[in-house]
């Protein structure tokens, strides 16, 4: 069979069909990926059913691998693997819940993030008529800085956004999402406050990224507050626009690769915690 990219109807993300990654990739294959990815911002497989073990094979195939800083998440036997789930067993909790609830990339707290995300749908919510819940929304950043007036692009090019996971992690803690757990002060001190360039070529493609967002740009530098926060909000609301928007509909067995340059992206918190939902997820650099 040959493996066929089919790029989704907005300007964001394409699914991969006719490739089987529970076998070892080859490097034809994985360039495939590669050049969707560079094309497309986020990649999706259906029916992909790997071990733990496997996927994370294929993960080194595309970089090193990271770990999250919520190591109590880790899987025990593949601490490359962090687990996202709303599911609590015996008065403790699986994995990280509240993880996507604003737009963001992630690895935007660490000085060099992360290029590629990935996850495994393990378990997903639906509703009493078998339909998915808890989307994964997708949007490029790229899109949204090329369709951005010329002038406002010029005022951006020069300009840093500050970024903090600590101000992240206050916002949710009041949003009731699911079940926020603390940063402890050394996961604090691992991830400070920092900036990033509010254009950002992207790093294997060149193509000039928006890099602000909702999640933990709260700042530009030499911008007075009250107007940076004022044009972040105007960035954002540029980039999430709907009609430029991919929701993912998730089925068990997906594998997502999206790279946190020209894409961000946001989980539809439209599933309570009666409902189970959990993801292997990884990251790339
Ligand atoms: O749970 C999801 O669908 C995505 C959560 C998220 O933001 C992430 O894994 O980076
Ligand atoms: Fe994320």
């Amino acid at each position: 069979m040959v493996v066929r990219v089919v790029p989704n109807e907005v300007p964001v993300g394409a699914q991969i069909e006719s490739l089987d990654l529970s076998v070892p990739i080859d490097d034809a294959s994985l360039n495939i990926v590669r050049t969707a990815l560079d094309a497309h911002g986020m990649v999706y497989l259906r029916d992909q059913q790997l071990t733990p073990a496997q996927y994370v094979a294929l993960g080194r195939r595309l970089g090193t691998l990271e770990k999250h800083v919520f190591d109590q998440f880790l899987l025990k036997d593949q601490p490359e693997i962090v687990v996202l789930s709303n599911i609590v067993e015996n008065g403790q909790q699986m994995g990280v819940a509240d993880a996507g609830q604003f737009w963001h990339t992630d690895g935007a707290f660490n000085t060099h993030p992360h290029i590629y995300s990935m996850l495994h749908a393990q378990e997903i919510p639906t509703d009493a008529g078998g339909e998915p819940l808890g989307d994964t929304m997708f949007v490029s950043t790229v899109h949204a800085f090329s369709t951005l007036p010329a002038q406002l692009q010029e005022r951006l090019r020069p300009l840093r956004g500050l970024h903090s996971l600590i101000i992240q992690y206050e916002k949710k803690k009041t949003s009731g999402i699911g079940r926020h757990v603390p940063l402890t002060p050394e996961q604090k001190a691992r991830t400070p406050d920092l900036y990033h360039p509010v254009v950002w070529p992207h790093p294997r493609t060149g193509r000039e990224c928006l890099y602000v967002n909702e999640g933990t740009t709260f700042g530009l530098e030499g911008v007075p507050a009250e107007e940076a926060l004022a044009l972040i909000r105007q960035l954002c609301e540029h980039i999430s626009r709907p009609e430029v928007t991919y929701h993912h509909k998730w089925r068990v067995g997906d594998i997502l690769i999206w790279d946190n340059f020209s894409t961000q992206h946001k989980v539809n918190f439209n599933f309570g915690p009666e409902r189970r939902r959990r993801m292997h997820r990884m990251t790339v650099s």
